[in-house]
């Protein structure tokens, strides 16, 4: 008797599980896909029997390394470095690096299958990777970061370059982390090439590349709401995290109409019922981004409320942007969401809502945007930044703008196509099958490869 959807499914993923694992995080990341795909492949044979799916959730090569640096007081220090090339079937490997105490070959591996869908979504030209290091950056000197980072370079360099695999930036990996790294890809290589995106503007970085992601998954809000007649205008918008997407999510929302009520880190989060404008934000990115302090910091200077070790998700809110980590939305928490009369939840960060919150999600019918539509537009940008290499020049701010925000619309439309159902749109469906059938049809044109 021919097996139904559901023991495909299964079958797929106990596979999947037996060959890779305790690989939790990656598991979670690939049955969210199997979950749109395999029903969408039921009457489509040559993806089934060309196993495209079974291909895409075994990355092409992993590469591991382990990296020795000194730190201040001369001590050895060793850490472990990876690069998950994943699939490079539209155009060399492209995704981020990060450096986390908490990074493991399980969550690479989640983020670089992630960013297979998500760079194809973009309709750039460029496959899935993922790397980093279990470095932890916090409370390290500026000469520490360099010297890691250039023994981390002096491995990764035989596997990088232009035409091959580009990495860029990711938790713990910002503007200095990538100015370190190009430094001493060039020294090595005596090449000066776009091997990395996310540089600094002196050196062939692109403009808005720091802003892309977080006003990217803005944008991606924005498309929805106005889609379903709605609009930021006066919406409480909570926000996770204070780092490179989440500053600038809500440097977006702010300009949008919203008011951003909260912003978090680590060590908890605070709660601004008054918004935070203009002023407060710039006080936010000196405290993040040069002072590198603690996010309590805020809740001091401007008498807010602090929820030490706590996320935001319990504030009161009308719109949701997770824009720190993985599973920082457990189904608890998206429950309280959807009490508290939450309309829309778009995705800064890479998977931030467990798989049974997305569920509830979906069965209360909101606005949903999954991470790999969401927060596109920072990859997206870091294409345009290839390209400007690649032809040696630098686009103005006004193009770069216009081209974000067109990549954004066209990935709302292309989720909103393929993920109607009725009156809903969900768009998780849409994004898996939209970001699927670029690539599957790339590796069906390559053969069995
Ligand atoms: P940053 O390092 O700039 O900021 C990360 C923020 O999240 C910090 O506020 C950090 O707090 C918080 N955070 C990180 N890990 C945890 C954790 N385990 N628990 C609680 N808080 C945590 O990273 P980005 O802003 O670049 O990245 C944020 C998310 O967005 C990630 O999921 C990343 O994969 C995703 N993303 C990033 C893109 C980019 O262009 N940078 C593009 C697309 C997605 P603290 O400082 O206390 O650690
Ligand atoms: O998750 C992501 O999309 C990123 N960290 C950005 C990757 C990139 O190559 O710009």
């Amino acid at each position: 008797m021919a097996q139904s959807v559901e023991e495909q499914i299964q079958q797929f993923q106990n596979g999947l599980e037996r060959r890779n694992p305790g690989e939790t995080e990656f598991h979670q990341a690939v049955a969210e896909v199997a979950g749109s795909i395999i029903p969408f492949i039921q009457d489509k044979p040559l993806y089934r029997e060309m196993r495209i799916l079974e291909r895409l959730a075994e990355p092409d090569r992993i590469i591991i390394f382990r990296v020795c640096w000194e730190d201040d007081a001369g001590n050895t220090r060793v850490n472990r470095g990876y690069r998950v090339q994943n699939n490079n079937a539209i155009g060399p490997y492209k995704g981020g690096l990060r450096f986390h105490p908490s990074v493991t070959l399980s969550i690479l591996k989640f983020l670089a299958f992630e960013q297979t869908f998500k760079n194809s979504l973009t309709g750039l030209p460029m496959g899935g990777g993922k790397g980093g290091s279990d470095f932890n950056p916090k409370g390290k000197s500026d000469n520490e970061i360099m010297r890691f980072c250039q023994s981390f370079m002096t491995e990764l360099r035989r596997h990088i370059g232009p035409d091959i695999d580009v990495p860029a930036g990711d938790i713990g990996v910002g503007a200095r982390e990538i100015g370190y790294m190009f430094g001493q890809y060039k020294r090595l290589t005596n090449e000066f090439t776009g091997s990395l995106t996310g540089k600094g503007l002196e050196f062939g970085g692109s403009l808005i590349r720091t802003e892309a992601t977080g006003y990217g998954a803005v944008y991606m809000l924005d498309n929805m709401l106005q889609a379903a007649g709605n609009s930021l205008d006066g919406k409480r918008v909570a926000i996770s995290g204070s780092g490179n997407v989440a500053l600038y999510a809500a440097e977006k929302a702010r300009h949008l109409g919203g008011k951003v009520v909260s912003l978090s880190d680590s060590s908890g989060s605070i709660y601004d019922p008054e918004g935070i404008d203009e002023e407060k934000l710039s006080y936010m990115v000196d405290l993040k981004t040069v002072r590198r302090g603690r996010i309590d910091e805020y809740a001091k200077e401007f008498g807010t409320e602090f929820y030490a070790g706590k996320r935001p998700w319990h504030i009161q809110c009308d719109v949701a942007l997770p824009c720190a980590t993985q599973n920082e939305v457990s189904l608890k928490d998206a429950k309280t969401l959807l009490k508290n009369g939450c309309i829309a939840v778009s995705e800064g960060a890479n998977m931030p809502t467990e798989q049974a919150g997305i569920d509830a999600y979906l069965e209360a019918k909101i606005l949903f945007a999954p991470s790999k539509a969401a927060n596109a537009g920072g990859v997206a940008v870091s294409g345009l930044e290839m390209s400007q290499n690649s032809a040696r020049i630098s686009w103005k701010e006004e193009e770069l703008q216009d081209l974000l925000r067109n990549i954004m619309s066209d990935i709302h439309e292309r989720c909103a196509e393929n993920g109607r159902e009725g009156d809903y749109i969900n768009y998780l469906r849409g994004a898996n099958i939209a970001g699927f059938i670029k690539v599957a049809d790339a590796m069906l044109a390559f053969g069995i490869v």
